[in-house]
């Protein structure tokens, strides 16, 4: 069976009452194709609202969660609170997270595995640095960290892995289409190797990193790039709007 097309919006640490206010105005236009996933994710204090004044044919994420239901941890999140409020989807290891917290590949590991366990999905993000990428250790770095999760976690049904190499996010330097496809492709054969056939063929591998209007349908035409996870360009309805309509 094909995978379907999965679009999530990283909102990261930006947004107001009205400016929120105004994306769900405008992603309330956006008409949602078949086989095609729509996911936006506001940060923490926003969500609550976002999913209630939101369309339901649009999902919402968290951009963290931490590893316990509850207790005493100051500033952190459950997946289970997210449950109750409705929200099935958390975006877990964003590059931004590993280098300014200090998120390991164990810990984001760990964390995957409490989400899923808790019934929230994952979009599970991965990426090597520039300087890894001009040492030739893309491969090694990206099935490094998909270890950090495999290592974890049996049942990927539920998770969306989301490839961004560190420096085309948030540079306008977006990675071209071959240079994303070579490591979807990387990532689909470790899979099979040390996961399964099965979960290699179905686990939908999207690509981030300056994604936007103008460069999402070339993306698209790759067999590997399942979708996208799109940060500056998903705070612009119409460009987001573009780039969910891009497959079809
Ligand atoms: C990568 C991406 C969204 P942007 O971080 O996760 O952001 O599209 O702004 O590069």
């Amino acid at each position: 069976a094909p995978r379907n097309y999965f679009i999530g919006g990283n909102w990261k640490m930006n947004g107001s009452v009205e400016q929120v206010k105004s994306l769900v105005e405008g992603l309330n236009k956006i008409n949602v194709p078949a086989q095609t996933e729509v996911v936006v994710a506001p940060p923490a204090l926003y969500i609550d609202r976002v999913r209630s004044a939101l369309k339901k044919e649009i999902g919402v994420a968290a951009q963290n969660s931490y590893v316990k239901a509850s207790g005493a941890y100051t500033g952190e999140i459950s997946p289970e609170q997210l449950k109750d409020l409705g929200i099935n989807w958390v975006i877990l290891g964003h590059s931004e997270r590993r280098e300014y917290f200090a998120e390991s590949d164990e810990f984001v590991g760990e964390k995957t595995a409490h989400a899923l366990n808790a019934g929230v999905s994952v979009i599970a993000c991965i990426g090597e640095k520039l300087e890894e990428r001009e040492s030739n250790i893309t491969s090694e770095v990206v099935t490094r960290q998909l270890k950090g999760i495999a290592d974890k976690i049996k049942d990927w049904s539920n998770v969306v892995v989301a490839y961004e190499p560190v420096w085309a996010i948030g540079t306008g330097k977006v990675a071209t289409p071959e240079q994303a496809e070579e490591v979807h492709v990387t990532l689909r054969n470790w899979l099979a190797s040390n996961v399964s056939k099965e979960v290699a063929d179905s686990v939908r591998i999207i690509y981030g990193g300056s994604v936007n209007a103008k460069n999402a349908a070339e993306l698209a035409t790759k067999p590997n790039i399942d979708g996208f996870l799109v940060g500056g360009a998903s705070l612009k309805p119409d460009d987001f709007n573009t780039i969910v309509q891009a497959r079809s």
